[in-house]
């Protein structure tokens, strides 16, 4: 029986334990541009088996909050090549979550102040996070309007060109396409937040074609065993639904089977919030049966709420890799910790999103 802390190879990546450190936006990223600070942060959790870092703008169109970092510009591979050189250096393994916010961003965060795009013109009755006097200030935010038809290779090409990008320039192990919490990929996924009547809405594989695109020009771009993918099927974050999940997702992974992706990443129930959602019932037992069933080899990854004793319950029950996000922002030894059962650290909320190192570099390692 395998435990938590044995080896893994999830595609071509070898990882030490079966411990992912989750995505996990802080905003300290002043002008997309990962600093100092951030290579202290990743160097001293490069102990998880897999670091997969906050989400990371593909382009200029997919921000939506102050100070999350880029994947655009040369000063932001730069940045990150930092991070990657120091978690390689101890050992580790690290991707980047490649994100494209959609609906969920400000105009004051778009090129030329222009609405943030989205599969139609609904806004999401979600906020998103601006720096105000230097105070990170939460605000609602801003009207989408609805992306062209010819707009969207354009959107697939950003994909691809972050994925190469990361892997060539910024020294990431791989990427993990971010179609989970109501950013673009899951608006065009569900039926609450897209309304469109051309090839990319109405039916499930209209929905789904964005995701696949996206996911199919990374796969040419860096090979399938360098990807993985996160979703999260009923998820309320950033305020989308989907009338009918189950189908949906398990087209999703059918068609995902054959590409030899390195890992499927799923968020179990509400992001951060209850594993079980009464009126939004999923079978993940089931998509993962009909994900093995087309031929899909990626290893499972399962997160939300995970403590040692839930996470051995997962491996037990078929699960492959366990990520956990609030324990490793507090805990950067968190490996070591849940091998030897210690005491974890509490994360401060009030440090989340935004500041410098108060609450991100100085969580303290067991001695
Ligand atoms: C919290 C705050 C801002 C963004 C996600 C990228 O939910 C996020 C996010 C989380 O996936």
């Amino acid at each position: 029986m395998s435990t938590l802390f044995d080896p893994i190879a999830a595609g071509a990546l070898q990882l030490s334990n079966r411990i992912v450190m989750a995505p996990l936006t802080r905003n300290r990223s002043p002008r997309a541009v990962p600093g100092e600070l951030g290579v202290t942060y990743y160097r001293q959790r490069a102990s998880a088996g897999l670091i997969v870092t906050e989400a990371t703008a593909i382009s200029h169109q997919g921000q939506g909050y102050a100070d999350v970092p880029g994947l655009y510009g040369a000063d932001q591979l730069a940045g990150w090549r930092r991070i990657t050189d120091a978690v390689h250096a101890e050992g580790g393994r690290i991707v980047t979550q490649l994100w494209h916010v959609g609906r969920v961003s400000h105009v004051e965060l778009q090129p030329d102040g222009g609405a943030p795009v989205a599969p139609s013109a609904i806004a999401a009755k979600t906020k998103t996070v601006l720096i105000r006097d230097g105070v990170p200030t939460f605000v609602n935010t801003s009207e989408p309007r609805a992306l062209r038809l010819d707009e969207l290779p354009g959107i697939v090409d950003d994909y691809r060109r972050a994925a190469r990008a990361a892997v060539e320039e910024a020294g990431f192990d791989g990427v993990e396409i971010h179609a989970a919490n109501g950013y673009l990929i899951d608006q065009f996924l569900k039926t609450g937040s897209n309304h469109r009547d051309d090839a990319y809405g109405g039916s499930i594989e209209n929905r789904a074609r964005l995701l696949l695109e996206a996911t199919r020009a990374v796969v040419e771009a860096i090979g399938g065993d360098r990807v993985g993918i996160r979703l999260s099927p009923v998820t309320p974050a950033n305020d989308v639904v989907d009338a009918d999940p189950q189908p949906l997702f398990e087209h999703v992974l059918r068609a995902l089977g054959p590409l030899g992706l390195a890992y499927i990443h799923v968020i179990e129930g509400a992001t951060g919030g209850p594993r079980d959602i009464a009126d939004r019932p999923f079978d993940y037992a089931a998509a993962r049966a009909t994900y093995r069933a087309a031929g899909g080899t990626g290893k499972w990854m399962v997160n939300n709420g995970y403590d040692r004793a839930l996470a051995e319950q997962a491996l037990a029950n078929g699960a492959d890799l366990i990520a956990f996000g609030k324990p490793f922002i507090a805990n950067p030894d968190l490996v070591r910790r849940l091998r030897e059962n210690a005491p974890l650290n509490e994360a401060d909320r009030s440090t989340f999103y935004g500041g410098g190192a108060q609450g991100y570099i100085d969580y303290p390692a067991l001695g």
